[in-house]
């Protein structure tokens, strides 16, 4: 088949690849000159473990176009953003990818929309955009929303079960037809807006979740108890299964959809606050670590971190901006150092420059790396040997060892 997608970025790209990869003919579209550019150079715009084979077994089937092409199937994987003034969804991209889609589609060719929409976007304003403008009225249109995990995406998107929605069984039946070239997890036909509902769903009961295991770490602290030993404790339980508290909730999936549902529905009500509860958690970072530095003058702390989360190179709404911008609020002096994350809003350090008279370290990404430090050499550059912890990954033990002082977010053995 020919495939065009639309939206290159951390959706579409992988998927384009696997389409190809499984023989059809790809054309990728994206209006950001710089993917198009950087991919039409052989250069992937962002890490994710496999795409650099994936990409190379796939390139012979994937070309990047500035417009879209007369095709069998249109996918549709462009980002819908939240306007943060208003927390309602902002879905100018997907009216712009549909309209172009529009000037294309003739009938029995086939709108499959992976972008996470409010439910009845696919019905309210994709099928009048492609009726108004379309060349005929037989259109196939369906939404299977995209579940794969950052920094696994390509083997979860291979292996994870999928959600098809169609808006009759002709369009649920093609587009399962396009996902079983190289899905492997099992391929579940719903209707359109069930699958747009289900995807908001799992993202918010996630953001809901970790709302919960956050409200645990600041009762934790307040009655001084190891949060963390008492949610595993918890978790033994087989129907208990608490997630981590942290930082706050950053990336562009979680921190958003739940918006998604609440912003249109009168009925939402734990949604609205499990997103105060994880946006606040920056601010008790923040005043956590003047906690542990209250005496010193002409403050300065190193963000260990950008990342949204662990082992990725992505800062979509990561947490650390807040942090930032909340400790630089509080005439704090502010470095950073992310192994993994190249541009940034803030500048970058080295790992050395990053902590030379420093106060305090403020762990705030769990990347892998940040377990294996070595608290005895960056000490040596430290103006106060401080660390807080809120992603519970140091080695107490041999940072107290080497004469830091060390604060674990939840840890109420340790708090300050
Ligand atoms: N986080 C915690 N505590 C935890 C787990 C995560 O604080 O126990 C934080 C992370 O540090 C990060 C944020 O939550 O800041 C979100 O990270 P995540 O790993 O939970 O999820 P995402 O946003 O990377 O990916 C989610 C996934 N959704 C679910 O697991 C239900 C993924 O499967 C979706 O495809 C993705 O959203 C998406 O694109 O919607």
């Amino acid at each position: 088949m020919k495939i065009s997608v639309l939206g290159l970025g951390y959706i579409g790209l992988p998927t384009s690849l696997l389409l190809a990869d499984s023989g059809h003919e790809v054309i990728g579209v994206d209006v950001d000159d710089e993917i198009v550019n950087k991919l039409r150079e052989e250069d992937l715009p962002f890490e994710e473990p496999g795409m650099r084979d994936l990409f190379e077994n796939a390139k012979e089937n994937f070309k990047v176009k500035d417009s879209v092409e007369n095709s069998d199937v249109y996918l549709i994987a462009v980002p819908t953003p939240l306007d943060k003034s208003l927390n309602i969804p902002d879905l100018k991209a997907i009216k712009s990818a549909t309209e172009m889609i529009s000037s294309k589609i003739s009938d029995g060719e086939l709108v499959i929309l992976e972008s996470t929409v409010p439910p009845g976007t696919s019905e309210n304003l994709i099928l009048p955009i492609l009726k108004k403008n379309g060349d005929g009225e037989d259109f196939l249109l369906a939404h299977s929303p995209e579940r794969a995990i950052p920094g696994n995406t390509i083997n979860e998107m291979i292996n994870n079960s999928r959600i098809i929605g169609g808006l009759d069984e002709e369009s649920s039946e093609m587009a399962k037809s396009v996902y079983d070239s190289f899905v492997e997890g099992e391929i579940h036909l719903t209707d359109i807006n069930t699958a747009e509902m289900v995807k908001l769903m799992e993202n918010t009961f996630r953001d809901i979740n970790i709302a919960l295991a956050n409200e645990f770490a600041q009762i934790g602290e307040e009655i001084g108890i190891d949060t963390w030993e008492a949610i595993e404790l918890a978790n033994e339980h087989p129907r208990v299964d608490i997630l981590n508290p942290g930082p706050g909730v950053g990336g562009h999936c979680i921190s958003i959809d739940p918006w998604f549902l609440s912003s249109n529905s009168t009925k939402s009500k734990m949604i609205t606050l499990a997103r105060e509860i994880n946006d606040f958690m920056p601010n008790f970072v923040v005043s956590k670590a003047r906690n542990m530095i209250s005496d010193v003058s002409d403050p300065c702390i190193t963000i260990f971190g950008v990342a949204y989360k662990g082992n990725v190179d992505d800062t979509r709404e990561t947490p650390a901006k807040k942090i930032i911008k909340l400790a630089e609020n509080e005439g704090l002096d502010v470095k950073c150092y992310d192994p993994h994350v190249e541009n940034f809003d803030y500048e970058l350090y080295s790992l050395k420059e990053s902590v030379k008279k420093s106060d305090c370290i403020v762990i705030v990404t769990d990347h892998n790396d940040f377990s294996e430090l070595n608290p005895e050499i960056l000490g040596k550059n430290m103006r106060n040997k401080n660390i807080l912890d809120t992603r519970n990954m140091i080695d107490v033990e041999d940072w107290e060892d080497s004469r830091f002082n060390v604060t674990v977010v939840g840890d109420g053995k340790r708090t300050v």
